[in-house]
């Protein structure tokens, strides 16, 4: 019995082989000239140090953070003192942090089995999530349905709600797609609180009841499942996909980096250990496969919206260019009105523009694809924070991020609505 009890704790914690964090921190990054990139850069690349660049220095003046490993800190805080770089450390100890945002985990997983409720003010495991999405089908069968649009690399489901009062008819569309970077939970949290959100308030708010009469809004909560599980399971902080690359024991690709548009040009890596691997060809990963061919054989998308953390940027194409989309101005006045929206019930603050000058060049994006893929209305959000929290955004953020993130969707889809 107690060995019983043993191994059901191990399991259920999921503490089996764990990567853990003990003494890594997070140094934020001072940049304030070309130079200054160059050497952090030199730094970041350098293979023995094991550095994970969390979000790139997007311009002077906005910092990079990166996650430096117990066993670097020296030496990065040498380089940093001898080339003097401006730094503090943003997190003293990561697994501290990560041992918190688990212990409430733990604490909210005994109280939902209690309750039989599930809590959107909580991070949960996949599987919590398709359920959910179940359950909303259950309580609103006449308007939200579920699609298997495809599998993962390691055949888990990739599963879509379907907002629709169209009683079959093919409806120009919304896509709103979360989680396609693993270790972003508050990306799928937002999303599955949206997909609530939309349930409840169809019928009493007039602008979603006004744009479901219009179209049909299909929502992802998790585009990358096998990560997302990864996450829970083994490491935290994964971020790409988990497929096999020949010839190395170098897992996944990064699926931002993996659409069919510029695939492999500037701001992707053809290294497979790299976080920002674009993968053998593009759509090479079943993931970012499904969600295109279901898109293009649909043939009325939009709208594609793709939820990130962190950083507060609304962004519209192009990554791959710094050259000027067609439609930029449309779509940097929609940007802006959505800014607007999203500060207006707490003040949060976010900058918009391009994504090749808002944060750095990247081809092969989610967006891009959409954009060049005839859907005009594509959007990339990156939610809270700026970088105190990044990716352990703590829980009892999720209701006031996906709440102000709401406004934004709105703003946008009601203007998609009005001009389609
Ligand atoms: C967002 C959209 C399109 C291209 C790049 C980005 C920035 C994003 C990335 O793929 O590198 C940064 C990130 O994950 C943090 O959410
Ligand atoms: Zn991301």
């Amino acid at each position: 019995m107690k060995w019983i009890l043993f191994f059901g704790a191990l399991i259920g914690s999921g503490i089996c082989d764990r990567e853990t964090f003990s003494g890594h921190q997070v140094f934020r990054i001072n940049v304030r000239n070309g130079d200054e990139i160059s050497k952090l850069n030199r730094l970041v690349n350098s293979d023995n140090l094991k550095l994970d660049l969390w979000k790139s220095p997007s311009a002077v003046g906005h910092p990079a953070d990166v996650l430096v490993p117990s066993f670097s800190l020296r030496e990065v805080k040498s380089f940093l003192e001898d080339h003097g770089l401006e730094y503090l450390v943003a997190v003293e100890d990561l697994q501290t942090v990560l041992d918190n945002e688990d212990q409430q985990m733990q604490h909210n997983v005994r109280q939902e089995l209690s309750s039989n409720c599930f809590n959107y003010g909580a991070y949960h495991t996949l599987e919590a999530i398709h359920n959910e999405m179940d359950n909303i089908v259950k309580c609103y069968p006449h308007l939200a349905s579920t699609v298997e649009i495809g599998h993962s690399f390691e055949n888990r489901s990739m599963y879509v709600l379907k907002f629709s009062t169209g009683e079959g008819r093919q409806r120009p569309a919304i896509w709103l797609n979360a989680g396609i970077h693993a270790r972003e939970w508050i990306s799928p949290a937002t999303a599955i609180w949206t997909a609530k959100k939309i349930a409840c308030d169809y019928g009493k708010d007039q602008a979603i009841t006004s744009i479901l009469k219009k179209m049909d809004i299909f929502l992802l909560p998790v585009a990358n499942p096998d990560g997302y599980v990864y996450t829970h399971t083994h490491n935290r902080l994964w971020r790409k996909t988990r497929s096999i690359n020949p010839g190395t024991t170098c897992i996944g690709t990064d699926p931002n980096r993996n659409w069919d548009s510029k695939f492999g040009e500037v701001g992707a890596s053809d290294n497979p250990c790299s976080e920002i691997y674009h993968g053998a060809h593009p759509n090479s990963e079943m993931e970012v496969k499904s969600v295109a061919d279901f898109i293009k054989n649909h043939g009325k998308f939009k709208c594609f919206i793709d939820l990130h953390n962190y950083g507060q940027l609304v962004m519209y194409p192009y990554g791959y260019t710094t050259e000027k989309a067609q439609d930029a101005d449309e779509l940097d006045m929609v940007a802006k009105n959505t800014a607007k929206a999203l500060a207006s019930l707490s003040g949060t603050q976010f900058r918009v523009g391009p994504i090749a000058t808002g944060i750095y060049r990247a081809s092969g994006n989610t967006v891009d694809w959409a954009y060049d893929n005839g859907i005009k209305y594509a959007f990339t959000f990156e939610l809270r924070d700026t970088g105190h929290y990044a990716f352990t955004l703590p829980a009892d953020q999720i209701i006031p991020t996906a709440q102000e993130t709401w406004l934004g969707l709105k703003t946008i889809m009601e203007y998609v609505q009005d001009n389609i």
